[in-house]
């Protein structure tokens, strides 16, 4: 009987040389016509950059160091290997990474080591062979009163300083820059719509990759990681509060900043806003966070947090204006401007220099 049931395991999991033997082997027409279409369907892995667009930074030499060019510092605003949230950059970030590690996390470990121990306890007092005649009790008010206090009591200690975090999340000081930010199947575009700055930014492929292109710029370290360093990086100045507004104009995506906190959905059709504001200068990485298609591991977040000043030069750089600097475009509509390309020069200056 015993054997009968083991054969009859055996075939179902088609373990028997019978079930080998009369189970459809895949042909090798079969695999190759079932491989073809995922191959056409799906580019290959890599492919963040748009071959039919030329690289923006192409056209420049990319010189390490200056501005939206900063070298990264590892372990900073990128994953590094260690167990734990990345450090944090933002107001929001230190006070939940504070809230997250001195006191969630003590209060998991210590209800977790008190439920250990009562389990334990219960297994080896209470076990069958110490009592052989069971206890008839069934009521103790005074565990019962504990036993419904003391979770609602721990509830409440988590409640409060959760809520307060909340309330700042969504309190934010008032802005002093708007950042669009825009999911596409697989990059992302920014606009400073104060700044007359809008850009496409494309995940950096490796040297060795086949899928790049000969006018797209491979990957180098003083980029950043492997598929978190983009052609464009978005720059940002120092310690200003910037109000990111999220969307999308194909499918979900999500603009992901571990390094700040973020994690905002970016949904075709729906403006959501997020915050951030950062006073150290440095290479921040995140990526879309949210399952988006083929290629949702290849559109990464690079931001380059600048003092005020290189932000200004950026600006310039991507053919933007200060704000109340007119842009050029615009200028031959003012009544007796000399030279528009001169006067938005000298203007810019101005604005830097205040800065
Ligand atoms: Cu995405």
């Amino acid at each position: 009987m015993r054997l009968i049931g083991w054969a009859i395991a055996l075939a179902a999991a088609g373990l028997t040389p019978a079930a080998a033997a009369t189970a459809p082997a895949p042909s090798p027409t079969t695999s190759t016509t079932a491989a073809a279409p995922s191959v056409n369907a799906t580019p290959s892995a890599g492919t963040g950059q748009n071959p039919g667009q030329p690289d923006a930074a192409q056209a420049a030499a990319v010189v390490p160091g200056t501005v939206g060019h900063a070298i990264p510092t590892p372990g900073i605003g990128q994953p590094d290997g260690r167990k734990g949230l990345q450090t944090q950059f933002t107001p929001i970030g230190e006070e939940a990474a504070n809230f997250h590690d001195y006191w969630l996390l003590p209060l998991c470990a210590i209800i977790s080591i008190i439920v250990l121990v009562l389990l334990v306890t219960a297994l080896i007092r209470f076990r069958r062979g110490a009592n052989p005649i069971p206890s008839r009790n069934s009521h103790n008010t005074t565990i019962e009163v504990i036993w419904t206090l003391v979770p609602v009591l721990i509830l409440v200690a988590i409640a409060i300083p959760s809520i307060r975090l909340l309330r700042h999340v969504y309190t934010p000081p008032p802005a002093d820059l708007t950042v669009k930010v825009t999911g596409h199947q697989w990059y992302w575009s920014y606009e400073l719509p104060d700044y007359g700055v809008t850009f496409d930014s494309y995940m950096l492929k490796e040297a060795s990759d086949p899928t790049r292109q000969a006018n797209q710029r491979a990957r180098t370290n003083a980029d950043g990681p492997p598929l978190l360093a983009v052609d464009n990086r978005l720059v940002l100045p120092a310690g200003k509060v910037v109000k990111f507004i999220v969307t999308a104009d194909d499918v979900i995506h999500s603009f992901a900043m571990p390094a700040f906190w973020i994690k905002q959905d970016a949904n075709p059709g729906q403006l959501h806003e997020t915050w951030a504001k950062v006073d150290r200068p440095g290479v921040y990485f995140g990526q879309c966070s949210e399952l988006c298609g083929a290629r949702h591991g290849f559109m990464p977040i690079a931001i380059e947090v600048v003092p005020e000043a290189q932000f200004a030069q950026w600006v310039g750089q991507n053919g933007g204006h200060m704000p109340g600097a007119k842009p050029a475009a615009a200028a031959p509509a003012a009544t007796a401007a000399p030279t528009p390309a001169v006067q938005e020069s000298a203007t810019n200056q101005a604005a830097t220099a205040q800065n």
